[in-house]
């Protein structure tokens, strides 16, 4: 019976196939299971999941006049120049030094205005703030009208960090948007990300 029991054993181990460099070394053998995803260039939200920018404040229909054209403005902080209010990112921003922080647009024509807005960065570490703002109006670039009085606005990632200032409407052909005060308290200036007039 024993003898049985080793030509059986015997015969097993004779017939399992050779072990393998990396079984022999002791490795672990790894299984990698390749699945192809599908093509995604946005993120995805599920339908269950409230969408944050509902909340948002709401820009104006139409052409955004002070895209890419002349702005002006006195000193800015470190490297937050104020090209960064109308080049159409609200990742990049400009920084006053201190006020008042006048910026000027040159719309290269006149047109009618009724709305600018105001956008900061709305990632939510651009934690809440209020800035008080006014807007001037101008045909020649010389004498320039309120269109706006100062008034505090409340920015806030929940509402999209974005404002918006209803002007009486009006012909301009420079409109210059002044801030007063950034409740901020890590700085000592204004700060847009983008100006946009309407
Ligand atoms: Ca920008």
């Amino acid at each position: 019976m024993k003898r049985l029991l080793i030509l059986a054993l015997t015969a097993l181990l004779l017939a399992l196939p050779p072990l393998t460099p990396a079984e022999e070394a002791g490795e672990i053998e790894t299984i990698v299971t390749v699945v192809a995803a599908p093509d995604q260039d946005h993120a995805e939200r599920p339908p269950c999941f409230p969408d944050p920018t509902a909340n948002y404040v709401p820009m104006p229909e139409g052409e955004n006049l002070a895209l890419g054209k002349p702005v002006s403005s006195g000193a800015h902080t470190d490297v937050y120049v104020i090209g960064h209010v109308n080049d159409g990112s609200t990742v990049s921003y400009w920084e006053s030094k201190g006020y008042p922080a006048e910026v000027l647009f040159d719309l290269e024509g006149t047109f009618p205005v009724s709305v600018v807005t105001v956008c900061l960065n709305p990632a939510a570490i651009w934690e809440p703030r209020i800035q008080e703002i006014a807007v001037l109006v101008s045909t020649d670039g010389e004498t320039f009208t309120e269109a706006a009085a100062p008034g505090k606005y409340q920015f806030d990632p929940e509402t999209g960090n974005r404002i918006r200032i209803d002007l009486a409407p009006a012909e301009a052909a420079f409109v210059k948007v002044v801030f007063t005060m950034n409740s901020a308290a890590r700085t000592g200036g204004a700060q847009a990300a983008e100006i946009g007039i309407y």
